[in-house]
């Protein structure tokens, strides 16, 4: 019982308190009534940026207008693979050291080689009773037959693809290019499956479902090819700069971007709002099952998206991995028991955070966590700069502008260089050409794209 009811506070206590509404007694209340453990489904995106969900009437009608926005939240390193894991496990790539995308430096080879999916949000809340599934994808280079644990049920991506992919179906490889089976689609039936069948036990679930999309090419569901034709692509002050003087100078050697670029950069766009339209209505399939199934009131919907994207901002064509707003900065939207409804809030949210905001693996919680349970949001709180090693790889990373690996004497260190002809060392400050301790060696975002 003891342990039913801390299970019970962890799950609810952070999603709630981080949520707080401007009367300081409702989340209190929210968590006293809750009659059962809650679900949580976690949305997890494809290098989604955050204002595109406005393309998404269905996400808006059932979640953004029956829940809170978060305006202002951000992952700390905008990489799939290095994002995915800090969602996994609450910690910054620096901590949990998965730094790329593939190996040496990251990758599921990596994360596994390391012993990391042996402590993980699933095998936490696994722990603590509930039900868990992974649906869609999960890390990069994870390929196999492989079933991580901590999950019950397992649709893991073992091949990236919109009409051409392959799941890992609890350990058994399945291929899907027939040309009938649209990505989103059938990750959507297996979510849907998960829900229902979950639905039918006690024990509460937690599913962690995570599309391909928008990522490129962004290959949009048939039904929605012709959807978005005369979508304009956006284009704020930093699209395309025309002075980039204030900027490193790995940016001021970037070219204009040129008409051509600008019409490819249109028709990417497009895509990838048309892509996103299977995403939504299957948040809308997702609501609709909780619905028939009694467990709608009783479940955390939280949408987010690994990291953001930028097109043409600060000359750079299509991409991410870079600190500047555009790719650090992600959806982040939450409905649920005591969510304040249509609400938004300003306060500062990490990708850190949502591990130790969503569980609580007993007492007491891993040493390794450097995410932070999500502090009452209410107005008039103040958000706390990370202090000690988180302030200081803040610093730097906003410093540098594109992470790459690199040595300096018997040091490795992630830093945000992507090789510039001249500079520091970005690791002991000296100029790189003179640096004695050993020269950096930058990897470059595009290299690892997936
Ligand atoms: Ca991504």
């Amino acid at each position: 019982m003891v342990k039913a009811t801390r299970a019970l506070a962890s799950v609810v206590l952070f999603l709630i308190l981080f949520l707080g509404p401007a009367g300081e007694a409702e989340p209190i209340q929210a968590l006293a009534k809750a009659p059962n453990r809650p679900n949580i489904i976690l949305v997890v995106t494809d290098d989604q940026d955050a204002a595109s969900i406005r393309h998404m009437p269905i996400l808006n009608s059932n979640l953004v207008e029956r829940g809170t926005n978060f305006k202002n939240a951000f992952v700390t390193n905008s990489l799939c693979c290095p994002a995915r894991a800090t969602i996994l496990r609450g910690q910054y790539t620096h901590n949990h050291g998965i730094e790329g995308n593939s190996l040496p430096s990251g990758g599921f080879r990596r994360f596994w080689k390391l012993g990391r999916e042996r402590s993980t949000v699933a095998t936490w809340l696994n722990s603590e009773g509930y039900q868990t599934a992974l649906v869609g994808k999960y890390l990069n280079e994870y390929k196999i037959r492989h079933v991580p644990p901590g999950w019950d049920k397992w649709y893991g991506i073992t091949k990236y693809g919109y009409e051409d992919f392959e799941l890992n179906e609890n350990g058994r490889l399945v291929s899907y290019k027939n040309g009938r089976d649209y990505s989103t689609d059938v990750l959507a039936r297996k979510a849907r499956g998960f829900v229902g069948h979950a639905s039918d036990r006690t024990a509460p679930f937690f599913l962690y479902v995570a599309p391909y999309a928008p990522h490129e090419p962004a290959t949009p569901a048939g039904r929605h090819e012709d959807e978005f034709s005369n979508a304009k692509l956006p284009t704020p002050p930093s699209f395309n700069e025309d002075d980039v003087s204030d900027k490193p100078g790995w940016v001021r050697d970037q070219p204009r971007i040129s008409d051509r670029r600008k019409r490819s950069l249109r028709n990417l766009h497009r895509n990838r709002l048309r892509s996103l339209q299977a995403v939504d209505e299957m948040v809308g399939g997702l609501v609709k099952t909780l619905r028939a199934n009694g467990e709608l009131d009783n479940t955390y919907i939280v949408f987010t998206s690994d990291h953001g994207y930028h097109m043409g901002q600060h000359r750079l064509p299509e991409g991410k991995w870079t600190a500047y707003e555009e790719d650090i900065r992600v959806p982040l939207v939450v409905r649920g028991p005591g969510v304040p409804r249509s609400q938004t809030r300003q306060h500062t949210v990490l990708n850190n955070d949502f591990a130790p905001t969503s569980t609580k693996p007993g007492p007491p919680p891993p040493a390794s966590w450097t995410g932070a349970r999500w502090r009452r949001c209410s107005p008039g709180t103040r958000h706390r700069p990370p202090g000690g090693a988180r302030r200081s790889w803040w610093r730097r990373r906003r410093a540098r502008s594109i992470p790459s690996t690199g040595r300096c004497g018997r040091r490795t260190i992630s830093t945000w260089s992507t090789a510039p002809a001249s500079g520091n060392c970005t690791i002991c400050a000296t100029t790189r050409t003179s640096c004695a301790a050993g020269t950096p060696t930058p990897t470059s975002g595009r290299s690892e794209r997936a």
